[in-house]
């Protein structure tokens, strides 16, 4: 499988990777819903979210996926929504989404705090041995049985609740999904193309985690990869760097967020200072691996000083929050509201100028 490695840009990718098959059909929803937005005159988020698969073969039997739960971009599309932004939510299939994430992936299994009348939750599950001959401990359900949600569970998830009508009722929540980096890429640059019309009112939120590493369809085997040579060695060529285009040509002075994942932090800022440099857009949040859930740090070019060379110089502030004192907080809440504050700022700053 080895043969030399291609040096993607993203034109070249773009020329030589095929698009998902669902991508026009997507992006026509895309469309609509921006117009409806623009007509409004609402603030547009971009949000990815998720972790993005590599597909080793043609036919795909095994793949390299990214880590993440999407956390991170779910928690935040809702904190979006709540600020008043409608939000084209682009996701890994199955990832966490936006209300739902309170009660999916088995971290608050909603079957297990719903009632059915006359059973009540602490009742034994059924089980499926064969019926025993000693009579239920508790009278069966009515014909038309009723379903109740347990007590304690009923303010949190109303709350939930009522804010997912909203939104539904408000027709401010798209939601898109990838699964491979390819489809990634492909849906990424169309709808950064499509959100462009709103200029500085767009935003764009980068919270996906996306492979470094890619094997284009010209070196991937067809059919499944075979064992019978012992150890398995891959050649992998890297995914081009799609900001450089995104701030450059996909997006029309929109306001750009990246995340910068390390899990060695004397890493976080340098190379969050590097990609500022590189792509020149707005922020890049640092997250470490272990300590995302409750510090990121902000980084961002200052505006009005340069160095002694010129070069741009860059600040960094810490937002932390303290778990033990707040089991409940989200860090997405403070991550969101300072969002908003910069950008309000930037759509400010382009109407002024
Ligand atoms: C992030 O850093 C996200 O915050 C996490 C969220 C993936 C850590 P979870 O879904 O995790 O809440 O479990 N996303 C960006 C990661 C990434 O791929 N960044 C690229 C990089 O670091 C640049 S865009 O090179």
């Amino acid at each position: 499988m080895s043969s030399e490695p291609i040096s993607f840009s993203a034109e070249s990718y773009f020329a030589t990777q095929l698009p998902p098959p669902t991508l026009e059909h997507d992006i026509a929803g895309v469309r609509s819903f921006i117009s409806r937005q623009q007509a409004s005159g609402r603030n547009v988020v971009l949000v990815t979210s998720g972790g993005t698969t590599v597909p080793l073969e043609l036919n795909v039997v095994r793949f390299l996926d990214n880590f993440s739960a999407g956390t991170r971009g779910a928690t935040s599309a809702e904190y979006f929504l709540k600020s008043g932004y409608a939000v084209i939510f682009m996701h890994r299939q199955f990832s966490l989404q936006p209300f739902s994430r309170h009660y999916s992936h088995s971290t608050n299994p909603f079957l297990d705090f719903l009632e059915i009348d006359g059973i009540s939750s602490t009742s034994s599950p059924p089980s499926e041995s064969p019926p025993s001959e000693s009579p239920p401990s508790e009278s069966p359900p009515s014909s038309d049985p009723q379903i109740t949600v347990t007590p304690s569970k009923r303010t949190h998830l109303l709350q939930v609740l009522t804010a997912y009508k909203q939104v539904h009722a408000s027709e401010t929540l798209h939601t898109l999904t990838f699964v491979t980096v390819n489809d990634y890429l492909w849906l990424l640059r169309a709808v950064s193309q499509e959100l462009s019309v709103l200029n500085r009112k767009a935003m764009y939120y980068l919270a996906a985690a996306v492979s470094d590493f890619f094997l284009p369809r010209q070196k991937m085997s067809e059919h499944k990869i075979q064992s019978g040579k012992g150890s398995l060695h891959i050649e992998m060529d890297q995914v081009p760097k799609i900001l450089k285009p995104m701030v450059d040509e996909w997006t029309r002075n929109g306001y750009i967020v990246s995340f910068k994942l390390e899990t060695d932090p004397a890493l976080l800022i340098p190379k969050a200072r590097t990609s500022l440099e590189r792509y020149g857009h707005q922020v890049v949040i640092g997250n470490d691996l272990n300590r995302r859930k409750f510090e990121v740090v902000f980084v961002e070019r200052k505006t009005k000083t340069k160095n002694a060379s010129g070069q741009d110089e860059f600040e960094e502030n810490w937002l932390k929050i303290d778990l033990s004192k707040d089991k409940e907080k989200e860090i997405e809440e403070d991550i969101v509201r300072e969002l908003v504050k910069r950008h309000e700022d930037w759509v400010r700053g382009g109407v002024l100028n």
